[in-house]
């Protein structure tokens, strides 16, 4: 054990070295971290944390040199480093290397489609991810962030089938005990963005210098593509559902599957919870059934999808670069993701809508604020003070997806040249927005996915 945990410090010390301006938030933010647990993690504890951290950035890089991106070159590419920085920046949380949770990874649960032959459901656990508490401020890439673990590469996870179609996919959220983790025991599962690498392009992105969300968890956007995403709302897409029969997304064998995890907890204790997924599949590629191509829209094409906010009163909205499509296709599905404040978002092809995907507010009493201290446990109290928190608060809840054979949907084909766009609607007189502990408005996201068969 002794010589690997050498030159896992020293592998750790040299991306200090070689990044020292990089390096920078992350010292900040162990100081931070090791104030806000002052009153009870020793010394002893922070040490092993260090550790298993520093095994994690190894692990990562190794995976992005052997697994991941496929190629050794891969070591000194921007990828890998951009992963490599990002673990490091959320250091010391993130996933628990050296005390992984003892709730099944995989299960094979009863099918969402029990009517439709062949149709399967698993649950999978990722993580467990270790999230820290609102008394910890992380400088990240795009601002300062409160109790996030963000945009947390998690590469080379378990799949849910190795050689299958994916028919639905949606997200859950839970602590370790299994018990659901959602707002009004002030968690939130702000959001998460699952990429496949095999040969596979991103459309919206392949042929950029730079693209984030594939760097970040080692992967480049020619040869990965993000191919689902939620946010806390936890909008299901599932093609059976929508009364398409005959379209899957393809995972290969030999397909690598990697996560982005961005995770946000309002009690000033750090939490551990699991990302929940729930993939509907057929196992192989049954006869007549034709592959999805997902397309991804979003305000900071390529980047981490964040907007800086136009205003801090009112309404307005931030509108994504035109994307001009490179697809003949048969569009099956669309949907939007907005943050609190947000009224809808509105997917837009050479100008007219698509899809209206309009945001609900507190449908459910887990999506509202507890009233003053509810506790989960002994360990999980709302932050006093920060926006996220006000009790009797409702946040989003869903989001209208725009589907085959609904109204909504308003464009049913994909063409070479099309533009699209995705404009996400703000209006804090409608809605109040999530806000820092300053009182000012925090960035917002407008994103659009879109499942498109190829023709
Ligand atoms: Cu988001």
């Amino acid at each position: 054990m002794k010589a690997p945990v050498y030159i896992a410090v020293l592998a750790h010390l040299a991306t200090a070295a070689t990044l020292p301006k990089l390096y920078e938030p992350l010292q900040r933010r162990q100081a931070a971290a090791g104030s806000a647990n002052g009153t009870t993690t020793t010394t002893k504890g922070d040490g092993a944390t260090a550790l298993a951290s520093a095994v994690g950035i190894i692990s990562n890089m190794t995976q992005g040199m052997l697994g991941g991106t496929g190629t050794i070159g891969g070591f000194i590419s921007g990828y890998s480093i951009a992963s490599m920085f990002v673990t490091a920046l959320n250091f010391p949380y993130g996933k628990p290397y050296m005390s992984p949770g003892t709730l099944p990874t995989k299960e094979q649960v009863a099918p969402t489609h029990p009517e439709v032959p062949g149709s399967k459901t698993v649950k999978m656990r990722y993580g467990p991810y270790k999230v820290p508490s609102m008394g910890v401020t992380t400088t990240t890439l795009t601002g300062n962030e409160e109790g996030m673990l963000w945009n947390y590469p998690d590469t080379n996870i378990q799949k849910p089938c190795d050689d299958c179609m994916i028919t639905g996919i949606v997200a859950e959220y839970e602590y370790l005990n299994g018990t659901k983790a959602n707002i009004d025991s002030g968690q939130w599962l702000h959001h998460i963005v699952l990429l496949s690498s095999n040969s596979r392009a991103d459309p919206t992105c392949v042929g950029k210098g730079t693209s984030l969300p594939h760097w970040v968890v080692g992967f480049n956007p020619s040869s990965s593509e993000r191919f689902w995403a939620s946010g806390n709302e936890r909008t299901p897409i599932n093609f059976l559902s929508w009364g398409i029969k005959d379209a899957g997304y393809r995972m290969a064998k030999g397909d690598v599957m990697s996560m982005i995890v961005d995770l946000m907890n309002m009690s000033m204790q750090a939490q551990t919870v699991y990302v929940v997924i729930k993939f509907d599949y057929f196992e192989g590629k049954p006869a007549g059934m034709s592959e999805v191509k997902p397309v991804w829209l979003d305000v900071d094409q390529c980047g981490f999808s964040e907007a800086k906010v136009k205003s801090q009163t009112g309404a307005y909205k931030v509108v994504s670069i035109p994307w001009k499509s490179t697809i003949n296709g048969e569009i099956l599905g669309m949907g939007g993701h907005i943050h609190d404040g947000g009224t809808r978002a509105l997917i837009k092809v050479d100008g007219k809508v698509a899809c209206d995907s309009k945001a609900g507010y507190g449908e459910k009493p887990e999506y509202v604020s507890a009233p003053g201290g509810h506790a989960m446990g002994k360990s999980s109290k709302p932050a006093e003070g920060h926006s996220h928190a006000e009790p009797g608060k409702p946040h989003i809840s869903s989001m209208i997806a725009c589907y085959r054979g609904m109204d909504e949907l308003k464009e049913t084909k994909m063409t070479v040249g099309q533009s699209w766009t995705v404009e996400a609607h703000y209006d804090y007189s409608q809605f109040a927005g999530a806000t820092h502990p300053s009182g000012l408005q925090e960035n917002v996201m407008g994103i659009a996915l879109m499942y498109v068969r190829k023709t």
